[in-house]
């Protein structure tokens, strides 16, 4: 821990390019990725800041494949999405590049080769699915059939999405491949396979014995995985898509994406500089930090470390804070269900309030446990402490000294014991402060930042200068220029956490100059005499109507979703009672019952309606047999118009329920009932 280092270099999860980034993305690794940079560069440290997308992977040519296009059309598309998003977020990259840059292919196929010449693989040959129309291996991701859990029958070989359970394609029942719909049979191929039982023992050493300090969620993870016993892992595919095993007779094999996508992080960092990227890997005075989300640990704690160990010439990450799952709004967020806040979505709906949505990813960051986000936490925290804590305190700062100074910061003369206090616990934010985000715990730090704006409120309060100013301009003058200088300070404070705010306090304080990480806690920021800028807000309340907009619009998702999936058709709209009464709903008995010719799903029912006898066609052939239906009781709507089907005039619908995969079944009454009841 106490080891001294002379840089830091800061890696953040590459995300795949296959979707847009949501919120549950920015609380979970670069919201805290870029409040450490920022600090680190604040203090004026060297930091380099690595980010960039991960464009191999089944996924990606998966998703291809489904919409006809290369899955370089998929990355290009997604990847300047995913950029932009973070521009936008105030997220400071040094470098945001991607896993399709002929830098990265060069990289990571070296990579590969030299651990290969090294003999640090193993090479096994096994039994895998391949798929004899198209002539191809299938990746896990391309097999598809029911699953033994849970009966959904679109798991996949790698998971069942339904009920999340983790599967391997032998567990599949009736797989199916997803390229060509064909069974798939099993057939040998050659694979190369990184042996993490052999790394075990270092592993332990190093990370159970020598990173005792590492977070807990992350520590146990590892404990967990080493006590289990490490197996190998294969570090290849037969796959297209992705860089090209390089070694002779690997054609039609790419690394595998977990193997590739870490080493984009040193890709990334020749692409920044190319002269001199090795200091930043290579010299143990250098500290890397990977922020990742927590289903990435195990990548980057156990095989990640093992590859650069295996390689030789590299140093092992310093700490890996990995954070735990944000959900939104109770629901685990999912980019196949649509169930997410996309940051391109937010800043439509809220324009230039980053920093809002920055604060309240902080402030309920799922640093030891999931976390929920929902709208009404995101409003509450805006109004009562973005708006009520930090805006006001600065507002009042700036209005009183319009008012009762002319804009310019007045002397500071004699300091009260009051004051002295108040400058003291100014002070002593820094050191807390520090203290949080050196481990890594972003949201304490938040509080500790928020508190300087508590201070400075109560210090307005106790002090009263509105009231001062009546008798005594001496002190009024003293009041101002303290909480003047405490406003400077917030904007060194906040400068990490929310930069758009911290930009908008210096420049109403007109000062650009200055307020650097070392001077957080002065009390001499700002000179006397010196000439404040005209006050505007920095933060406005959100209404309940916005809110209630955007839980409507998440209900709307959850409905869209459950039409698709089948599981519950939405309601539809209410009716009055009246709507209701027109339909003459009424129990018939079926005299006759034939197959229409040449329509598949359609039955010609005669019925005993109770005063004479009618013709009614139904779909629902695939569902019963007419003889089967003969003498049956069934419910239909007796005042429906007339219409021919097939040429066939059908007077009335026979009503059945439908389930969630589309089985129809009729309606009954459960005792005998005298045809032509009305059911009421
Ligand atoms: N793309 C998984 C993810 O986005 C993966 C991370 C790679 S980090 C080297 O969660
Ligand atoms: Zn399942």
């Amino acid at each position: 821990m106490s080891k001294a280092f002379k840089r830091t270099l800061i890696t953040s999860a590459l995300p795949y390019a296959n979707g847009p980034v949501h919120i549950g993305h920015l609380a979970g690794v670069y919201i805290p990725a870029d409040i450490y940079a920022r600090y680190l560069r604040l203090k004026g440290e060297e930091v380099l800041f690595i980010g960039g997308s991960d464009e191999h992977g089944v996924p990606i040519a998966l998703k291809a494949k489904a919409e006809g296009i290369t899955p370089q059309e998929v990355v290009d598309k997604f990847h300047y999405i995913i950029k932009k998003s973070f521009e936008e977020f105030g997220i400071t990259f040094d470098i945001y590049s991607r896993t399709t840059s002929p830098t990265h292919h060069k990289t990571a196929s070296e990579f590969f080769k030299k651990l290969y010449d090294k003999g640090e693989f193993l090479e096994k040959t096994s039994e895998q699915y391949y798929d004899p129309t198209a002539k191809q291996f299938l990746a896990d991701r391309y097999i598809t059939g029911k699953c033994p859990h849970c009966a959904n029958l679109n798991a996949y070989g790698d998971q069942c999405e339904s009920c999340g359970t983790s599967l391997s394609p032998l567990d599949l029942i009736d797989p199916k491949s997803a390229i060509s719909g064909s069974v798939p049979v099993l057939k040998e191929t050659k694979h190369w396979y990184l042996p993490l039982d052999k790394h075990e023992p270092w592993l332990k050493q190093w990370i159970l014995e020598e990173h005792k300090e590492w977070k807990p969620n992350v520590y146990g993870q590892c404990k967990s995985w080493l006590d289990m016993g490490l197996q190998p892992r294969a570090v290849s595919r037969d796959l297209e898509w992705g860089v090209p095993v390089p070694i002779e007779g690997a054609q039609g094999k790419v690394l595998y994406v977990w193997f590739d996508a870490p080493i984009g992080y040193i890709s990334n960092t020749i692409e920044h500089s190319p002269n001199d990227w090795e200091k930043w890997w290579k010299d143990e005075a250098s500290k890397i930090v990977c922020f990742i989300g927590k289903d990435n640990i195990v990548f980057h704690c156990i095989v990640f470390p093992s590859m650069l160990k295996a390689e030789g010439s590299y140093t092992l990450p310093e700490n890996v804070p990995a954070n735990e799952f944000l959900n939104l709004e109770g629901d685990k967020i999912s980019t196949s269900r649509n169930w997410a806040v996309w940051l391109h979505e937010y800043l439509e709906e809220f324009p230039d309030k980053q920093d809002v949505l920055r604060y309240v990813l902080t402030a309920n960051a799922p640093e030891t446990k999931d976390n929920d986000f929902t709208w009404k936490d995101f409003q509450a925290r805006n109004n009562n402490e973005l708006v009520a804590i930090l805006g006001n305190f600065v507002n009042r700062a700036m209005v009183l000294t319009h008012k009762y100074f002319e804009g310019k910061v007045p002397a500071c003369t004699t300091l009260n014991d009051y004051d002295k206090q108040t400058l003291q616990e100014v002070a002593n934010v820094k050191l807390n402060l520090e203290k949080q985000l050196n481990q890594y715990r972003f949201r304490e730090a938040l509080k500790e930042a928020m508190s300087l704006a508590r201070i400075g409120n109560k210090y307005l309060a106790d002090t009263e200068p509105w009231k001062l100013a009546k008798t005594d301009m001496e002190r009024t003058a003293t009041v101002m220029n303290i909480s003047l200088q405490i406003t400077a300070n917030l904007a060194i404070a906040f400068e990490p956490f929310l930069p758009f705010s911290s930009t908008k306090i210096k420049q109403l304080l007109n000062k650009q100059q200055g307020l650097q990480w070392a001077n957080l806690g002065a009390p001499y920021l700002l000179e006397v005499g010196h000439c404040i800028n005209e006050p505007v807000l920095l933060f406005e309340k959100i209404e309940d109507e916005t809110i209630a907009t955007q839980v409507q619009k998440l209900q709307d998702k959850k409905e869209a979703n459950a039409a698709l999936s089948h599981q519950t058709t939405p309601q539809k709209p209410n009716i009055a009672f009246d709507d209701f009464s027109k339909l003459d709903i009424r129990v018939g008995k079926v005299i006759d019952c034939q197959k229409v010719p040449k329509a598949d799903k359609l039955l010609q029912f005669k019925i005993d309606d109770g005063v004479g006898e009618r013709t009614i066609v139904s779909g629902i052939a695939e569902h019963y047999a007419p003889a089967d239906m003969i003498g049956r009781n069934v419910c239909f709507v007796a005042n429906l118009e007339a219409r021919k089907l097939r040429g066939i005039e059908s007077q009335g619908m026979i009503l059945s329920a439908e389930d969630a995969d589309g089985k129809l079944v009729l309606i009954e009454p459960i005792s005998e009932v005298k045809a032509g009841s009305q059911v009421i």
